[in-house]
């Protein structure tokens, strides 16, 4: 049966990268044949049918389209094939083969002559199996692995590296002998042989990994980044490599080869995949396509600031790590914002400007001191609450460089002027880039206030290991229903995100009622303060 080409699509002309498969192979239907390459992307093309490729019609190099005749398959070969091994008795097999030692040629390579033998792939008393690879050649355009034809044991090498060599060249004498207990054993006629089957390493290996990556597949539904066909075409490797590597899920490009000219060898590929499961893959997540933003215009490339590299990782870690919920509040704060505005006028009194957040944070500490569970964090085992007895509270700064928390220590032994004296001071300082670490260390809980720039709402990440985080929005008089009537009211939107493993729904809420009253009835803020 002629193969031909399929329907591509748009495509014509298109290259032939790989042949994956060479005259005598078995291919089952749905087995790839050959890999097209174009402009934009790889495929291969699958064999239609079972069957034994009779002749190659097709090389690497060639460029093909639709109708383009790939190879001859013989289906009724692999019938005869499968029915000759299910009839013939495994004694008539050992009678002709026994005791032979096979010469083991270079088969037909296409156009290819006088090639170069770059890798060597077994020694002398080796046993391989069939279609192991035995050695690399490389012409100017591709490298190509000769695959033994039968199992056997490798008697004597006939080639060396650097040797050139064209179609019938000994590559070496394998004795075939062993196979046919194997064969034998396999089948269950142990034919009294002592001996054991023989061992496939790179067959086992790769069975065990591919069976290792799929349990791990089921616990985790990615645990490989995604294979980019633009790096994995470029990759150097041999097919074989190339085909274990989509196997196996591999992004080629990203293994890097210790072959010949840093070409990634099988090991490689194993040993990657070994690695990325020790990690638990990348991100254990699908990656996000990368594009090349400047196929559709001009771009220009901004490197991170120091603080958004660092930033970046912790918040994508919290976000990843620690099941967040968003509770959402509203605090009437009419009545503090008209207090505040009187403070600020009466100057002389003390020193500092008294922000909304003085008064904010002021209530998270007493929040804090009635709801411990907000000032804990969750053991990394996971057994135990860590809960702190102190009350270093973090504040989200807006910075030219990035996103910084500065932390104020002890915040309960302070009144709302002193809090707004260290806001101050530490805003100050992180806008001028002059936060030492230990500024930025040992909160308990964090406020975020974007109020200053706007917003209804918003949904925080928590500063983990932080278990809550505060999010203020902006304030805005509303229609408020009391005694019978509309009255306008300062309403301040709170969203308070907390880590569901450690604070439930019920206390978050209760968390931020008590919030929205201590900003309403103020009376405790304002605690030892002379109005
Ligand atoms: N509602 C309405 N108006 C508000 C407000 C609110 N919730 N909060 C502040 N304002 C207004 C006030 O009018 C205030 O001026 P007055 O005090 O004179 O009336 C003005 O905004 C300026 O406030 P401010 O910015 O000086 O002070 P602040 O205490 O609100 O904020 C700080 C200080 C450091 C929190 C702020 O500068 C900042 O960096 N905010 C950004 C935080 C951030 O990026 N969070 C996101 C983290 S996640 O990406």
């Amino acid at each position: 049966m002629e193969i031909l080409i399929p329907e591509l699509g748009d495509f014509s002309d298109v290259e032939v990268i790989e042949v994956l498969v060479s005259e005598g192979d078995e291919v089952q239907a749905e087995d790839p044949l050959i890999t097209l390459e174009t402009d934009k992307a790889t495929m291969e093309v699958p064999s239609p049918y079972s069957g034994i490729v009779k002749k190659l019609e097709i090389s690497v190099g060639d460029r093909v389209s639709v109708g383009h005749q790939i190879l001859l398959l013989d289906e009724a070969e692999v019938q005869e094939v499968e029915a000759a091994e299910a009839e013939e008795p495994v004694e008539q097999e050992l009678a002709t083969s026994s005791g032979s030692s096979m010469e083991i040629l270079i088969p037909e390579l296409g156009d290819f002559s006088d090639i170069e033998v770059i890798e060597v792939l077994i020694s002398e008393g080796d046993e391989v199996q069939a279609e192991d690879p035995l050695i690399t050649l490389e012409t100017d355009k591709a490298t190509m692995e000769v695959p033994s034809p039968y199992a056997g044991v490798v008697k004597k090498l006939e080639i060396s590296v650097g040797d050139r060599v064209s179609v019938g060249h000994q590559i070496l004498l394998l004795d075939v002998v062993d196979v046919i207990d194997k064969v034998a054993i396999e089948s269950g006629n142990s034919l009294d042989s002592k001996e054991e089957p023989l061992k496939s390493e790179g067959h086992t290996d790769n069975e065990q990994t591919l069976a290792q990556v799929r349990s791990e597949e089921q616990s985790s539904p990615q645990v490989l980044p995604a294979i980019d066909d633009a790096t994995f075409i470029k990759a150097h490797a041999t097919p074989s490599v190339r085909k274990l590597a989509r196997e196996l899920g591999v992004d080629l490009g990203r293994v890097v080869g210790t072959g010949q000219k840093g070409r990634v060898t099988a090991d490689n590929v194993k040993a990657w995949v070994k690695a990325m499961l020790q990690q638990g893959g990348a991100t254990g997540l699908p990656e996000i396509a990368e594009v090349d933003f400047s196929s559709f215009g001009s771009i220009d490339i901004e490197p991170l600031s120091r603080i958004q590299k660092i930033s970046g990782g912790r918040l994508q870690a919290s976000w990843l790590n620690l099941p967040h919920v968003t509770q959402h509040d509203e605090a009437d704060i009419t009545d503090l914002e008209e207090i505040r505005q009187k403070l600020k006028k009466s100057e002389g009194i003390r020193e500092a400007k008294v922000t909304l957040l003085s008064f904010i944070v002021r209530a998270c500490v007493l929040a804090l001191g009635e709801y411990p569970n907000f000032r804990s964090s969750l053991a990394r085992d996971g057994k135990n609450l860590i809960k702190k007895n102190y009350f270093h509270i973090g504040f989200a700064v807006d910075t030219p460089n990035g996103l910084v928390v500065p932390v104020i220590h002890n915040a309960d032994q302070m009144d709302v002027f002193e809090i707004a004296a260290s806001l101050e001071e530490l805003s100050q300082r992180a806008r001028e880039g002059k936060l030492g670490s230990k500024d930025m260390q040992g909160g308990v809980f964090t406020v975020s206030s974007l109020g200053g720039i706007g917003g209804t709402g918003f949904t925080p990440i928590i500063n983990a290991p932080e278990v809550a985080i505060l999010g203020v929005s902006r304030s805005q008089f509303q229609p408020v229903y009391e005694n019978g009537e509309f009255v306008a009211r300062l309403i301040l939107p709170l969203s308070l995100s907390y880590d569901h493993r450690v604070i439930d729904g019920a206390a978050a809420v209760r968390f931020t009622t008590y919030i929205s009253k201590l900003l309403k009835d103020l009376d405790p803020l304002v605690e030892g303060i002379d109005l």
